[in-house]
């Protein structure tokens, strides 16, 4: 019910309807909402009142847009600890997730001054730089790159990009991937990034760069990626010093 007479702003009543819908499953994750006319009819309030609410759920991460189809109820995000040195595919299958990747390039190029320094080689050194979507279930979850060396995974093919990358690594050249290091920062989707992760220019996304390395300690990629910030959630479990 919506209260026309009540203090509360229609608005903020429809997004508590539209709220308690998804709290009480009656819109499930994944699901199309009814399209703003349907609101309108059925609450007797303006389109521009039923834009704002829904608007507000989508910034507030309940619903999100799909271009041209329509609004949907957001999926629970992952929780993903930050121990451990795990792979998307790891962590997906960990969670009965499908993982899948969209190869965007493999290319190699020279290594600028930057990207030498994390990889430990000169400047100038042809290195590899393996762009990929990484989808659970079908959704995009993250725009990786990854730039790795290219005397230990000089081999890597693009058929190999569209599944495991650590687990090539691992079985097929033999590396013994070990240590890593990652920081991320809170930031918003490019225009072109935001294209591949279907998300809104401007979205709200994580940027994490992983280096890892293998047990000898050298580097074995230098990975930058833009994670969905409605889809993950970072989680780390501390202890106290004493
Ligand atoms: C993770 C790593 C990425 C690595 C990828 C390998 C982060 C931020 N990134 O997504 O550095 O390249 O796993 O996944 O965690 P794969 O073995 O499934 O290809």
């Amino acid at each position: 019910m919506i209260y026309k007479n009540s203090p509360l702003p229609i608005y903020y009543q429809l997004e508590e309807a539209i709220k308690k819908a998804i709290h009480t499953h009656q819109l499930m994750p994944g699901e199309m909402i009814p399209s703003e006319r349907e609101y309108t009819e059925k609450y007797k309030i303006s389109r521009m009142t039923v834009r704002q609410a829904i608007t507000n759920l989508v910034n507030d991460g309940y619903l999100y847009r799909q271009r041209g189809i329509g609004t949907f109820v957001t999926h629970q995000k992952i929780v993903q600890p930050l121990q451990g040195l795990t792979s998307f595919s790891e962590d997906m299958l960990a969670r009965g997730l499908e993982p899948s990747t969209r190869v965007i390039s493999l290319s190699e190029i020279k290594a600028e001054l930057d990207l030498a320094a994390k990889l430990e080689v000169e400047a100038g050194t042809p290195i590899l730089e393996l762009k990929r979507v990484r989808l659970a279930d079908h959704l995009p979850m993250s725009l990786e790159t990854a730039y790795l060396s290219k005397v230990l995974s000089g081999g890597l093919t693009e058929e190999m990009a569209f599944s495991s990358i650590y687990s090539h690594a691992e079985k097929t050249f033999g590396l013994k991937i070990q240590f890593g290091r990652q920081s991320i920062e809170a930031s918003v989707a490019q225009k072109i990034e935001a294209e591949m992760l279907e998300v809104a220019e401007g979205a709200p996304v994580l940027r994490i760069e992983r280096i890892s390395r293998l047990e000898t300690n050298k580097p074995f990629e230098v990975a930058k990626s833009v994670y969905r910030a409605d889809r993950y959630q970072l989680t780390i479990d501390m202890e106290r010093e004493r």
